[in-house]
Parts: structure tokens; C-alpha cells; sequence
């Protein structure tokens, strides 16, 4: 009996954390958020922030950065970056999306989608030397489509891609190694044809993966497809995730100190309010042909 205690406990370990820590934020909300895990050997969280009382999407502004060691505790980086910032951005404010964030030769580079003067959407750029900190405001990226929901994927030769929506297709491209301008054109890819918003690409022994959520009614669910390459063909495996209390679900995947985890949001702590979402995240489990097994949500 004492044996299998001890076999158990780490395992109930990580499921009370688990339990603990969901949603990830609480003293604000959080959503669409890009999870990293950097040198220092800290996860970062790269989240949109929800307004409450909820005014809508056009209201999310402020961007947040939160990061931990253990899963457990979590600090807010505070807010380093709000629409009144941006001298290119709207004069109406607000309509801060979905961001990522990445790191290229010593620098950290911002990612972020903003609708201009003329309200059309651009992917803004700030940099910094730090992970969490000191972000200055670059310009936007140049030679992209009209989109949202900007994802960079970064691949072992050190050629960086990027993904994002376009007319709720998903749309990928080079990135030039100034990180600002796109190489050649936006490519829509094949493959991943249910989705709607928040692609997220990794790469995990050689195969490239594509997580999103497919917005199909009655259940939206999040989808993976597994890619020949970056920019795909790629192969739809299915649904990794139930449907969401509400109809987004935007997310990402990552390692970190020898498990995958799954980051996504949720409704469930403003009772359902669409655009007052929560940062949530679990255990992803592999199966030894690469496919993902099904997520046991913890929240939803
Ligand atoms: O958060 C604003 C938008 O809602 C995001 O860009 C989409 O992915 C959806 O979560």
C-alpha cells in the first residue's frame, strides 16, 4: 500500500496543481494566450486582455505578461504595452488581439494585431532584450494580407514563419530575418481547412504540428493536423478538445520541464460572458505514433 503511494504521489501531485492553478489569472481576464518557455527556464504567457465589465472584442487593450517556475505561481509582469501607445493604431483604442511572442538572436519579438487610422488590421512589432520587460515598438509588419491571430513558428534551421487568419482561412509565409517583412506571398494551407482562429505551430520529433479551433457548430472543438513541413500540406488528426462554454478557444502548446501542456481559455469564471475569458491549461499525452490524445479539460 505504501509502495503505491509513493508510485501515485507525484502523479496526484500534478493533478492537484493542475486543479490549483486553473484558471491561471483570476484577478483579471485573459485570453488567446501564446505560451513560451525560455533560456532562464521559466514558461512566459504571451494573453490578450478581456475588459470587464465586457464591452465586447473592440474594447481588448492592455497587453499583460505573466511567467512561472513551477505551474503553480504565477507573476504578472504587468501591463507593458496599451493602444495609446501605438501612433500608427486606431484613435477609438481598444481592438488589441491575440498575440505571440518570440525569440531571435538575443532579441524577444512582440507580435501584435491592431486595427490602423483606417481600421484595417496590421501586425504590429515591438522588441525588447528581455522576456518580460522593456518592449519598444518596432512599426508592422510589412508585404502581409489583412489578418488577425498572429503565430510565429520559429524551425531548427532558424527560418521563422508566420501564420495567421485571413478571412477565417488560415494563411502562412516566410518571415525575412529582420522579423518585419514577409518573404514572397501569404500562403493559404491546405489541410486545416475547419479552421477558423488561433493557429498554433510546433514542431515535436520532426513532425510539425497545428493546433486550432474549428468554430463548427454545434461544438466548436480544438483541431490538430500534423504538417510535411512548415508551410504544410498538412493532414487534419482530429479533435483534441471538447467544446468551449463559450465560442472561442484560442491557444497554444509547449514543453516544458518534460511535459506537454495545452493553454487555452475558457468562460467559466465570469459565468459565460464571451468576451471575459480565462487562461486555462493541461497535460497533453502523446501516443508513440505522435498522434494527441484527447485533452481531459479541466475546466470549460
Ligand atoms: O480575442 C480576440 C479574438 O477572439 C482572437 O483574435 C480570436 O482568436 C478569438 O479568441
Amino acid at each position: 500500500f505504501l509502495l503505491a503511494i509513493l508510485v501515485l504521489l507525484p502523479v496526484l501531485q500534478v493533478q492537484s496543481q493542475n486543479r490549483r492553478s486553473n484558471p491561471i489569472v483570476s484577478h483579471m481576464f485573459t485570453a488567446d494566450a501564446t505560451a513560451r518557455v525560455w533560456d532562464d527556464g521559466r514558461l512566459y504567457l504571451y494573453p490578450s486582455t478581456d475588459v470587464a465589465p465586457s464591452r465586447g472584442y473592440q474594447t481588448m487593450d492592455g497587453y499583460h505578461i505573466f511567467s512561472t517556475d513551477d505551474m503553480i505561481t504565477w507573476k504578472d509582469h504587468g501591463e507593458f504595452l496599451h493602444s495609446r501607445d501605438v501612433d500608427w493604431g486606431t484613435d477609438k483604442g481598444g481592438l488589441m488581439w491575440a498575440p505571440d511572442c518570440v525569440y531571435k538572436d538575443g532579441t524577444y519579438y512582440y507580435f501584435f494585431p491592431h486595427k490602423n487610422k483606417k481600421m484595417v488590421w496590421e501586425l504590429g512589432v515591438a522588441t525588447s532584450k528581455k522576456p518580460a520587460s522593456g518592449f519598444k515598438l518596432q512599426g508592422i509588419v510589412k508585404g502581409g494580407k489583412t489578418f488577425c491571430d498572429p503565430n510565429v513558428f520559429i524551425d531548427d534551421d532558424g527560418q521563422v514563419y508566420l501564420y495567421a487568419v485571413v478571412d477565417a482561412k488560415c494563411y502562412a509565409a516566410k518571415l525575412k530575418d529582420n522579423m518585419m517583412e514577409i518573404e514572397g506571398e501569404m500562403v493559404h494551407q491546405k489541410g486545416v481547412d475547419e479552421h477558423r482562429e488561433g493557429p498554433f505551430v510546433f514542431k515535436r520529433k520532426g513532425k510539425y504540428y497545428m493546433i486550432y479551433p474549428d468554430h463548427k457548430k454545434p461544438y466548436n472543438e480544438m483541431q490538430y493536423s500534423i504538417g510535411e513541413s512548415p508551410l504544410g500540406p498538412w493532414e487534419p488528426k482530429g479533435a483534441i478538445m471538447t467544446h468551449n462554454s463559450i465560442i472561442t478557444m484560442h491557444g497554444s502548446m509547449v514543453e516544458f520541464k518534460g511535459q506537454w501542456y495545452i493553454f487555452y481559455h475558457t468562460g467559466e469564471l465570469s459565468g459565460g460572458i464571451e468576451t471575459n475569458r480565462s487562461v486555462c491549461f493541461d497535460p497533453i499525452n502523446f501516443n508513440e505514433d505522435g498522434t494527441i490524445q484527447m485533452v481531459k479539460k479541466s475546466q470549460g
